[in-house]
């Protein structure tokens, strides 16, 4: 059967947690509309003060081997497309919880935590420290389709992803695209592509994707198996998303990597992998006392 985008949508300000969490079991996905539109506003400034702050530090770029180049605050970047003015695009903005108080702030929304708890349980704790992907006007960056869990395998469940739509976000400038069901497909093998672990795109090709287009403030929550990415933006202006990334309290990396030869060789040490030192903060509820601080 195929999914259509009203299959897996449902709005903020009608919200029922509990249905809206059962799509996602269902799917491994989920829209929801209007979700992150209090924060917006904010976000938008902190997104355009942390480009400007990057372009400024790109003279200090320093190369990450089979990645790119790393700014000094942290953003990711790619080689840019012939066109470009500079011979780098922005990846991943140097946008997170620890420079953005609206970014954290919104990672505890009421709503959102509702649904996540609804799949995870009571118990939730941030992964990571928020992220913030850029697309640069014409031609940034392509994300192949990927399963995150390529680049995060977990002990158990695994993360939810909530991806926010900074601005309005259609097939021109890069809208996420999402396979449902393909969270039930177990880890499938990845291949290294210019956007780092993707999926073979003679075996994917966005034509087995569902495109979710959407205003500025939507969400799309996923399941850290469920294959997705987005294609390169094509309009005049920049298209970021910001993202929040929740999981058990118990939960833990077990083999992380974002090229092929790191994940080979992050498998060899999988059952080593250990809780400790991957403690996140607590979104809702209560960390049960494991060992360490
Ligand atoms: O649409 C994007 O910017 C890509 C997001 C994505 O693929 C991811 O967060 O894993």
């Amino acid at each position: 059967m195929s999914v259509a985008v009203a299959d897996i949508e449902v709005f903020a300000e009608s919200l029922d947690p509990k249905r809206a969490a059962e799509i996602f079991k269902e799917h491994g996905c989920l829209v929801v509309r209007g979700l992150m539109k209090p924060y917006l506003a904010e976000i938008q400034m902190d997104v355009a003060a942390t480009v400007e702050r990057a372009i400024e530090l790109l003279p200090e770029a320093k190369e990450v081997p089979g990645i790119g180049w790393s700014t000094p605050d942290g953003t990711l970047w790619l080689p840019a497309p012939p066109n470009y003015p500079r011979d780098k695009q922005i990846m991943v903005l140097g946008l997170r919880y620890n420079t953005s108080s609206a970014f954290f702030r919104s990672a505890f929304e009421p709503k959102l935590l509702d649904i996540v708890e609804n799949i995870l349980g009571p118990d939730i704790e941030l992964f990571l420290d928020g992220q913030s992907l850029y697309k640069e006007p014409v031609g940034g960056h392509p994300k192949h389709l990927h399963q995150d869990s390529a680049y995060f395998e977990h002990r158990y469940d695994g993360p939810v992803a909530a991806l926010n739509y900074a601005v309005d976000t259609n097939l021109q400038n890069g809208a996420l695209y999402v396979v449902p069901g393909s969270h039930r497909m177990g880890q499938l093998k990845h291949i290294d592509t210019f956007s780092h672990l993707g999926l073979d795109p003679d075996e994917w090709p966005w034509e087995k994707a569902l495109p979710i287009e959407g205003s500025a403030g939507d969400s799309i929550f996923f399941h850290y198996k469920c294959i997705h990415g987005s294609q390169e933006n094509h309009s005049n202006a920049p298209r970021p998303v910001f993202i929040h990334r929740y999981r058990r309290p118990d939960d833990y990396v077990t083999i992380g990597a974002a090229t092929t030869a790191a994940r080979e060789d992050a498998e060899k040490h999988a059952a080593e992998a250990k809780k400790q030192n991957q403690m996140g903060i607590m979104a809702r509820g209560f960390r049960k006392y494991e060992g360490g601080i």
